[in-house]
């Protein structure tokens, strides 16, 4: 028999621009695998809900990680790209499965440490609970694999124990997901500080390369990183911000090897220089192609609309199967 091809499924917030730690821990990984695997990925606009939103930003924001998505090549008939919300099994499910977490868990997230802020008790509860959310959109769909940046390990181990104490309380019911994170590319740290993680919502502008990004201000952005004491163009532990952009310069140009006989002597500004023209290439064709799907909002519109339905098709059969096996059906004659 035919094994089945292991699925894939991965989430990013619709909570603003999207920037190359995005793209390189994430976005560019979904596309290249594209073909190998039954993909379902997931604009999760309920995650983005655990802090203050707007509704009229979140709506548009939908919409622009939607075109960017397929801007950077993820391809509708090769993937199912849709909106969490539009399939009401994730919030069902997410609270079934929060009667599995354990509060303790939840407490030592770090990322709930992060983004809280120390202002524990007035963040949401949503915030709280926002990785088992997650947890509920990777095994709704029995997902093998799942391809995040590195800040996403910890949520997907917590996925796997829930998933398997779930299976042996109630019997066999979800695949335990796997992370899929890669070695190179997983922590895109920020350009103002290399001990963060480049991330939209902390810092400045500055601090990150947003895929909406001109070429002028890329170049900006590249040539202002800050870099490390010494003028040797390597990357080492006590070179963190030549160490990141050293990264991203491999990543993006697919040879890293050579950069320090290239730079030797040269010292840093031949090597944000020649970055700065690396980035700009790599960008430009996704900011093009994201405008002009934004010419013609009914594309993206069309897709999700189509793509809501297929992951709906694989979420209602499977929930109907867990409120079984929890004791929520059958009390109820029709
Ligand atoms: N700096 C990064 N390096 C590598 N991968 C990263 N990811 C995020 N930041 C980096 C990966 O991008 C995917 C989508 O992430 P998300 O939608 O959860 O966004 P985020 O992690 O919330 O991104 P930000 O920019 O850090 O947003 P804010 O500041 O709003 O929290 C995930 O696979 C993530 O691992």
């Amino acid at each position: 028999m035919a094994e089945r091809r292991k699925r894939v499924f991965s989430g990013i917030q619709p909570s603003g621009v999207s920037h190359i730690g995005n793209y390189l821990g994430a976005i560019r990984n979904w596309v290249a695998q594209q073909e190998s695997y039954d993909n379902i990925f997931c604009i999760v606009n309920l995650h983005a809900l655990t802090l203050p939103t707007e509704p009229a930003s979140l709506h548009a924001n939908t919409i622009t990680m939607a075109n960017t998505l397929l801007a950077a090549g993820i391809d509708p008939q090769a993937s199912i790209l849709f909106v969490q919300g539009d399939v009401r099994e994730h919030s069902e499910l997410c609270w079934l499965l929060n009667s599995v977490a354990t509060f303790g868990e939840l407490r030592r997230m770090t990322q709930f440490k992060d983004k809280s802020g120390g202002a524990e008790e007035s963040v949401s509860a949503a915030l709280f609970d926002y990785p088992v959310l997650q947890v509920a959109d990777i095994i709704l769909y029995d997902a093998d694999l799942v391809p995040v940046g590195e800040d996403q390990r910890q949520h997907i181990e917590l996925a796997r124990d829930v998933a398997q104490r779930f299976n042996r309380r109630y019997g066999d019911t979800f695949v335990v997901p796997a992370p899929d994170i890669k070695a190179n590319g997983a922590r895109i740290m920020s350009l103002e500080d290399p001990t963060k993680k480049m991330s939209k919502s902390a810092g400045s502008t500055g601090s990150y390369i947003a895929l909406t990004d001109t070429d002028s201000e890329i170049t900006k952005k590249v040539k202002r990183a800050v870099t490390d004491s010494g003028s040797e163009v390597k990357a080492t532990p006590d070179k963190p911000a030549l160490t990141n952009l050293l990264g991203i310069y491999s990543l993006l140009s697919n040879t890293v090897s050579r950069s320090r006989v290239r730079y030797a002597g040269k010292g840093y500004g031949a090597l944000k220089t020649d970055l700065a023209t690396i980035v700009v290439d790599a960008i430009r064709p996704i900011r093009e192609k994201l405008l002009e799907y934004e010419a013609n909002p009914d594309y993206a519109a069309s897709v999700l609309a189509e793509g809501a339905e297929r992951a709906r098709s694989l979420a209602t059969p499977k929930m109907e199967i867990v409120r079984e096996r929890m004791g929520l059906t059958g009390h109820a004659i029709r």
